[in-house]
């Protein structure tokens, strides 16, 4: 069975005016949509063509010659997650146990906050900025270079923001921080981090 572009959680418009439907449409319609055909072509008539996403993004990472197949399933995955990461009516704190968790791995929002815009911001080049919850059961914000994502190094996700030039150029241009601070303020989607956080105890 050939992977599918899953739908978007909501319409291209919906997150204006921090992202526009212009970039969502191509963000989502173009590249998304090329992980997706990408990944397909590559594994069409291999064993890995039986396997679910997430066991391809396993059995590929850190595996040389196989990373072509890796950077696409593992794009594929990390898009999906990002447009759940956000919402129309996100942004705003986190409630209950959530938030308790942040104030006691962060000492409080605001230091969170600080933390992942320099996550997002540091990142060189392409990229994912993340909140994940480590092996310990602690709280970390985390970057990745271009494909790479938590799962291969055993943390659980709560949210990412795709810092590539493609998820914000059209709408900021060079501004990475502004589009970072209007991910956090108006987009981030806490109840999707909260659930996240809920089924990783
Ligand atoms: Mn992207």
């Amino acid at each position: 069975m050939a992977f599918e572009l899953p739908p978007l959680p909501y319409e291209e418009e919906a997150l204006e005016p921090h992202i526009s439907a212009r970039t969502l449409s191509f963000h989502y319609g173009k590249h998304h949509q090329a992980y997706v055909t990408n990944l397909n072509s590559l594994i069409q008539d291999t064993e890995l063509a039986k396997k679910s996403l997430e066991e391809i993004i396993r059995l590929t990472a850190r595996d040389e010659e196989k990373v072509g197949i890796f950077n696409n399933a593992a794009q594929v995955w990390n898009h999906t997650f990002y447009w759940h990461s956000m919402s129309p009516q996100g942004g705003g704190e986190p409630k209950g146990a959530l938030a308790e968790k942040i104030k006691e791995d962060f000492g409080n929002f605001e230091e969170f906050k600080k933390f992942f815009k320099q996550a997002g911001v540091s990142q060189f080049g392409s990229g994912w900025a993340w909140l994940v919850l480590n092996k310990e059961g602690n709280l970390e914000v985390m970057k990745t270079s271009n494909a790479d994502l938590p799962m291969v190094y055993e943390k659980k996700t709560l949210f990412t923001c795709d810092v590539w030039e493609h998820a914000y150029y059209l709408d900021y241009q060079n501004r990475r921080p502004d589009y970072v601070d209007a991910f956090l303020n108006h987009l981030v989607n806490w109840e999707f981090a909260q659930r996240n956080f809920d089924s990783s105890r």
